[in-house]
């Protein structure tokens, strides 16, 4: 009998930190020791591999109902399974709030969707579209306390926006628990301009999507936020930005020291508006908010991961089928407004990232950890646990083979939805065996973990979801005034 359960043997591991040549010792699913020479009763051999952490895929939309009441297409056993096939060990997704709805029944019902079908490690951010006095000072308080220290809120669709006065009682609730607030940022009314005058015209092909989901709708809404988070001195991170303007204004933030992050996601590096631009409803499987832009909009979100404006890239996985239950609740008569808005991504995330980020020379291995694992557990409270291979964290592992080369079909994905947006990449760059806990669960193609084996990850506010604790000068003049305004 050796000291150690498992052995991954003869592999290069790849941090934030570092690329180096290491055996991983695990015992109880947990990384004991990092070195050379190290013997197990059962070894992994991973000459030739990368030994990767488990990507962290910090925004999903996992059975979870559409702000139009559409119910995705993945549970929590295939969106899971998917994940682990595509090296991801963690996800983080939604329990969603609609307006009328009390959270603590929607976090109960969440937890009850997830346990029994899981199979891989799992956390939530609540979702809040009905921001009562009971929800900010109870509900809010009592979800930080069991675990989930982040909230996302909307500032368009018309069942989950919220209005910029209560944005701001969000924000102050959030920062008063040390919690970290996500904002989807488009201009609600700019979107619904448009589209009201594109549809009343009788265009209504899945392209018009893209037309009025405007740029300048999300730079807008992404300098408004900020407006508002600086006020109450609220850190936030800005999902999935799509635009030149949006990430200039995160840029400027962040360079006057405001703790404003941000994330990207593959449909706005790897897909434009033209995949919109299909043969009658075939857009559809594209639509989703923000569109994919141009490729000089896709050149920005590269520049802005380079530089580290843009600290998160996840797969924003939203799953809907292209037909009536999904993508298309009003058959052909669906224009571009009723679409289930959404793509899937959760298996290709990282194999994508692989290929054309790392293998096309544009980010090193260890940014790629970063933005597929580590800043993903530092950002939302995971870190050390999660998102890095370091004595004292899960051995949750995607050993990779970088020589492995994929043409992607749909017919490889193990999600539930029947079509990928990126069929047809030639990938190189592939997770053959993926560990959680110490637990093989996937290897030689087969998925080997048994339902309902993932943990809910209780999580704790992070270094990133602190306020600054900066001056104000607003609420220093009522200071002098000795009217003290606290938000
Ligand atoms: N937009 C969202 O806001 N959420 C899910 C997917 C999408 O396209
Ligand atoms: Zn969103
Ligand atoms: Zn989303």
């Amino acid at each position: 009998m050796s000291e150690l359960d498992l052995v991954v043997k003869g592999g290069t591991v790849v941090t934030a930190a570092d690329t180096f040549p290491a055996d991983v010792g695990i015992v109880d699913g947990v990384v004991v020791a990092l070195g050379r020479g190290l013997e197990g009763d059962e070894v992994i051999d991973a000459t030739g591999k990368l030994v990767l952490p488990g990507g962290i895929d910090s925004h999903t939309h996992i059975e979870q109902l559409s702000s139009a009441g559409v119910m995705n297409a993945d549970d929590f056993h295939s969106a899971t399974v998917s994940a682990a096939f595509g090296g991801t060990t963690t996800t983080m997704s939604f329990a969603a709030q609609h307006r009328g709805m009390a959270i603590p029944d929607v976090v109960a019902e969440y937890h009850d969707r997830a346990a029994p079908k899981a199979v891989i490690d799992y956390a939530f951010h609540l979702i809040m579209s009905d921001p009562t006095p009971e929800a900010l000072g109870e509900h809010l308080p009592a979800a930080v306390a069991q675990g989930i220290p982040s909230v996302k809120l909307y500032m368009t669709y018309d069942r989950l926006r919220c209005t910029d006065d209560q944005i701001l009682d969000v924000l102050s609730a959030a920062r008063a628990q040390g919690a970290l607030t996500m904002v989807h940022a488009e201009n609600h009314d700019m979107i619904g301009w448009m589209s009201n005058r594109v549809v009343g015209a009788g265009n209504t092909l899945p392209r018009y999507h893209a037309a009025c989901h405007t740029r300048g709708a999300e730079a807008e809404a992404i300098n408004r936020v900020i407006a508002l988070a600086e006020l109450v001195d609220a850190p936030i991170l800005v999902v999935h930005v799509s635009t030149i303007e949006g990430i200039e204004e995160i840029r400027r933030a962040r360079a006057r020291g405001l703790k404003v992050y941000g994330e990207t996601c593959p449909q706005y590096l790897f897909l434009t508006a033209d995949d919109l631009d299909r043969d009658g409803l075939d857009g559809a499987m594209f639509c989703c908010s923000p569109p994919p832009r141009d490729e000089f909009a896709q050149e920005a979100c590269w520049a802005g991961l380079a530089d580290t404006t843009l600290s998160v890239y996840s797969s924003d996985h939203s799953p809907f089928r292209h037909d009536h239950t999904g993508k298309l609740p009003k058959g052909t008569e669906t224009t571009f407004k009723d679409i289930a808005n959404g793509v899937p991504g959760l298996e290709l995330r990282l194999p994508m990232l692989f290929t054309h980020g790392v293998g096309a020379g544009r980010m090193t291995l260890a940014e790629f950890v970063r933005l597929t694992a580590t800043n993903h557990a530092e950002i939302y409270g995971l870190h050390p646990r999660k998102g890095t291979i370091a004595v004292g964290s899960d051995a949750d592992l995607a050993i990779w083979d970088p020589d492995h080369e994929v043409t992607i079909t749909h017919e490889m994905i193990h999600d539930n939805v029947g079509y990928t947006p990126f069929a047809g990449h030639e990938l190189k760059g592939w997770p053959t065996t993926v560990l959680s806990r110490g637990e093989v669960i996937v290897a030689g193609g087969e998925m080997h973990a048994e339902r309902g084996r993932g943990q809910f990850l209780a999580r704790g506010p992070s270094p990133a979801s602190q306020p600054l604790g900066r001056q104000i000068p607003e609420l220093d003049m009522m200071d002098r005034w000795g009217t003290p305004f606290r938000p």
